[in-house]
C-alpha cells in the first residue's frame, strides 16, 4: 500500500487526546472523523470486550439533527421504518434507503423531542441527503450537525459501570432507550445501545468541551471492573452478525439481502422513499442474501475489508464481504453475500489475493458447532 495523505477535514474527537494517551495505534476515517481501531492487542481488547468491560471512542458516529415543525415527517419518508409510534426517549435501527430501494445508511434513528430527531449515522453523508430532501419536499425542517460525541462502554460489566456512574434507573432502559443524565456538569444522553451484542451503553456527549473529563471519569468508576480501552472490535461484531454499512453492503445492496428485512415497514406511507422498490423485492424475493462463510485452516489471517470472490466449481456465486480471525470459532470467518439458491452447509471456496481457500457457507451469528 502506498502511504496514503490526511486531510485536512479528518476532525479529531472530543476523546482523542485520551486515546493516544491510552495508546491508540491504528485510526480509521469515519464520517470525515478519525475513529479508534486499535490498541496494538486486538485479542487483549477482544477479551475485554466479551468478559469485562471496554470504553470506545464512537464520536465518528455523527448525528444529524432534524429539527422543526416537519422533522418527524422526515425522519419517517428517510426511513423504511414505521417511526410513528416512537415516543421520545425511543430509539430505533433504521435503514435509509434510495428510490430503488438500496440502502444509504443504517443509523440509529432518536426521537430527542416531538419536533426533533437525531440519526446517528453510519459512514456516509446523510445530512446531504435529508437537506435536499427536505428542501425539495418544501418541508420545514432544519438540518445539521449538533455537538454530540458518543463514548460506549460496552461488555458483560458495562451495566455496573455506568450504574455506578450515573445511576441505578439506567439498569431499565429498554434497548436503544435512552434518557438524560448529567455527571461533575456534563450533560449526556444515556443510551442502552452500541455495536456489540455484549450489552452496555452509550454516552452522548453534548458539550465537546468536556470529552476529555468524561474519559476520565469514567475510567475512573470502571476502574474496579479493570475496564480499559477498545473500539467495534471486528471479531465479536462479526460473529455476532452485526452489519457494516459500507463493509458488508454498498449502495447496490437492498435492506432484505444483509438481514434488515426485520427492520423494514411495507406499510409506511407510499411517499417513504425506496418504499415502492422495497415493496416490489419483498414479493419477488431477494437475488442473494447474506450466509455466514467459515474457512478451512485454524491459522489466522488478517483481517479484510476489500471484498473477495465466493466461488463453486471456479464460477463467482457471490463476495466474501469482511471478515476476521474469530477467537470464539478459532477459524477465520466472514459474511458471504451470495446467490439466494446458495445454502446453508453448501461448500464454497474463496479467492483471497493469490490463494484459493475452501470453506463452508454457516449461519448468522456464527456458533462453535458450524465450524
Ligand atoms: N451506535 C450509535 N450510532 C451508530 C452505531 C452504533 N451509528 C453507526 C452504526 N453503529 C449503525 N449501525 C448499527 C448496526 C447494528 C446495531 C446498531 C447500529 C445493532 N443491532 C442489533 C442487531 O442487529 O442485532 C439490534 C437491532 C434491534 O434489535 O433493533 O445494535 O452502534 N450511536
Amino acid at each position: 500500500m502506498p502511504e496514503l495523505g490526511i486531510h485536512s477535514q479528518l476532525r479529531r474527537s472530543p476523546f482523542y487526546e485520551a486515546t493516544i494517551a491510552e495508546g491508540a495505534s491504528a485510526f480509521i476515517p469515519y464520517n470525515e472523523m478519525l475513529l479508534p481501531l486499535g490498541y496494538t492487542d486486538p485479542e487483549a481488547e477482544y477479551r475485554r470486550l466479551t468478559e469485562g468491560v471496554a470504553m470506545w471512542d464512537v464520536g465518528a458516529e455523527r448525528q444529524v439533527q432534524l429539527r422543526g415543525p416537519d422533522a418527524s415527517e422526515l425522519a419517517q419518508v428517510l426511513a423504511a421504518r414505521d417511526l410513528s409510534k416512537a415516543v421520545v426517549g425511543q430509539g430505533k435501527y433504521v435503514a435509509l434507503c434510495d428510490h430503488a430501494g438500496s440502502i444509504l445508511n443504517d443509523p440509529i434513528a432518536l426521537k430527542i423531542d416531538d419536533d426533533c430527531w437525531w440519526l446517528s449515522i453510519a459512514n456516509s453523508d446523510v445530512g446531504l441527503w435529508a437537506r435536499c430532501v427536505a428542501a425539495e419536499r418544501g418541508m420545514q425542517v432544519e438540518v445539521s450537525e449538533p455537538d454530540v460525541s458518543p463514548l460506549a462502554v460496552q461488555g458483560p460489566d458495562a451495566e455496573d459501570v455506568v450504574a455506578a456512574l450515573i445511576g441505578d434507573w439506567v439498569r431499565d432502559l429498554r434497548y436503544f432507550w435512552f434518557g438524560d443524565a448529567e455527571i461533575d456538569g456534563i450533560p449526556l444522553k444515556v443510551a442502552r445501545s452500541g455495536w456489540s451484542k455484549q450489552g452496555g451503553f452509550e454516552l452522548y456527549l453534548t458539550d465537546g468541551s468536556r470529552g476529555l473529563d468524561l474519559w476520565r471519569i469514567v475510567k475512573e468508576a470502571g476502574a474496579p471492573w479493570d475496564i480499559g480501552p477498545g473500539n467495534p472490535t471486528p471479531s465479536e461484531r462479526i460473529e455476532n452478525g452485526l452489519l457494516s454499512w459500507g463493509g458488508d453492503c454498498d449502495r447496490q445492496t437492498n435492506p432484505f439481502e444483509v438481514r434488515l428485512g426485520r427492520f423494514v415497514d411495507l406499510d409506511v406511507p407510499d411517499d417513504v422513499i425506496g418504499i415502492q422498490a422495497l415493496r416490489r423485492i419483498s414479493a419477488e424475493g431477494p437475488a442473494r442474501h447474506q450466509l455466514g462463510i467459515v474457512l478451512e485452516g485454524d491459522d489466522p489471517r488478517p483481517g479484510h475489508s476489500v471484498w473477495f470472490d465466493v466461488l463453486v466449481d471456479g464460477t463467482k456465486i457471490g463476495d466474501m464481504t469482511n471478515g476476521t480471525w474469530s477467537y470464539k470459532l478459532e477459524r477465520n470467518i466472514g459474511f458471504g453475500l451470495v446467490g439466494a439458491n446458495h445454502q446453508i452447509g453448501d461448500s464454497v471456496q474463496v479467492q483471497l489475493d493469490d490463494e484459493i481457500v475452501p470453506g463452508k457457507l454457516t449461519d448468522i451469528p456464527f456458533r462453535v458447532e458450524d465450524r
